[in-house]
């Protein structure tokens, strides 16, 4: 214990959490300070549904990155209403805020939404221009962001898809951090599994996770704010891997254009998921993947 301690000393421990309208790329960018897919990508808006937590390390200290659903205004239904409330609940934790912002879009008001979050927290702040990559010529719109500087400690141009300048806005928030015994709570975040995933989410809730991204991928816009996925049974049979699961939707016509034309679909969704998968565990994995109906899943949702 002292022993451990006295290496700890000096280093700096915090919690770090990433907020932005959806789409700006915050589980992009998770995933490249991982270096590992933690967090699903889209380009459909909310994507991430729930507040993602992921354990950072190395000589500099440990840093709790928490990827949060983006702010969106005006929402109607269910499922966005409560997606909405996450990013606040993680705030009130953070020793350091990250504000993200797409600018190769323009800006808009909901961007006002997320800086009306950033203000009532005390932590440092950082602002971070997103997709470098992309803005170039009249796609640049950052001078739209520009005012949003002195809000912050500090401002840093990235590309989260390209992880460029990744390590720099790593290095901003080290700085920004107290030097801190490591506390007793901050548990490393791997978990189950053969590669060891740097996520606090069970493997069940992972799976499930990646077949709702792969289905975000093959559906049509609509048809995924209408489906959650879950993942009944995962068995161990030694040369694979069972996975019982299903997509759930809210209406008959969403079931159909699920499962497609002679099941193409959610063969295709399958397909991606377990391939996904096996990759991510190094085992052969059999995916079983049905489709359900359940209009009132919203209602009953986290
Ligand atoms: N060109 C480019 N695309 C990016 C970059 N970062 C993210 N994207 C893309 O932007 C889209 C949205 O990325 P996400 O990481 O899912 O965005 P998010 O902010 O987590 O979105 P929500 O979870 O819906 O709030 C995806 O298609 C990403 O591939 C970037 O640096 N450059
Ligand atoms: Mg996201």
């Amino acid at each position: 214990m002292e022993k451990e301690n006295r290496k700890s000393a000096g280093k700096r421990y915090g919690r770090v959490v990433i907020l932005g309208r959806p789409n700006t790329g915050k589980s992009t960018l998770l995933n490249s300070l991982m270096n590992q897919k933690v967090s699903i990508t889209s380009p459909l808006p909310q994507t991430t549904r729930k507040n993602i937590e992921a354990v950072y390390s190395d000589s500099r200290g440990e840093i709790v990155f928490v990827d949060t659903p983006g702010l969106m205004v005006n929402i109607q239904d269910l499922v966005g209403k409560r997606v909405n409330l996450e990013a606040t609940k993680s705030v009130g934790k953070a020793d350091v805020v990250v504000m993200i912002v797409d600018i190769s879009r323009e800006k808009n008001e909901e961007e006002n939404k997320v800086i009306g979050l950033v203000r009532k927290s005390k932590a440092k702040k950082v602002l971070v221009y997103n997709k470098i990559d992309k803005a170039v010529g009249s796609k640049d719109h950052t001078a739209e962001y520009n005012y949003l500087e002195e809000e912050f400690d500090k401002t840093i141009g990235i590309s989260a898809l390209q992880g460029k300048h990744v390590a720099g806005l790593v290095k901003i928030i080290f700085d920004l951090l107290p030097k801190k015994r490591k506390p007793a709570e901050a548990k490393t975040g791997a978990g189950e599994g053969k590669k060891e995933l740097a996520i606090k989410m069970g493997s069940k809730e992972y799976i499930e996770e990646i077949i709702r991204e792969k289905a975000y991928l093959f559906l049509r816009e609509e048809v995924p704010y209408s489906i959650k996925v879950r993942v009944d049974k995962i068995v161990d049979k030694q040369k694979l891997l069972l996975v019982k699961g299903a997509i759930i939707t809210t209406a008959d016509r969403y079931k159909k254009m699920i499962i497609g034309k002679g099941g193409r679909k959610i063969k295709e969704i399958g397909y991606n998921a377990r391939k996904e998968l096996e990759l991510m565990s190094g085992r052969k994995i059999f995916l079983e993947l049905m489709v359900e109906v359940d209009k009132h899943w919203p209602e009953a949702m986290i």
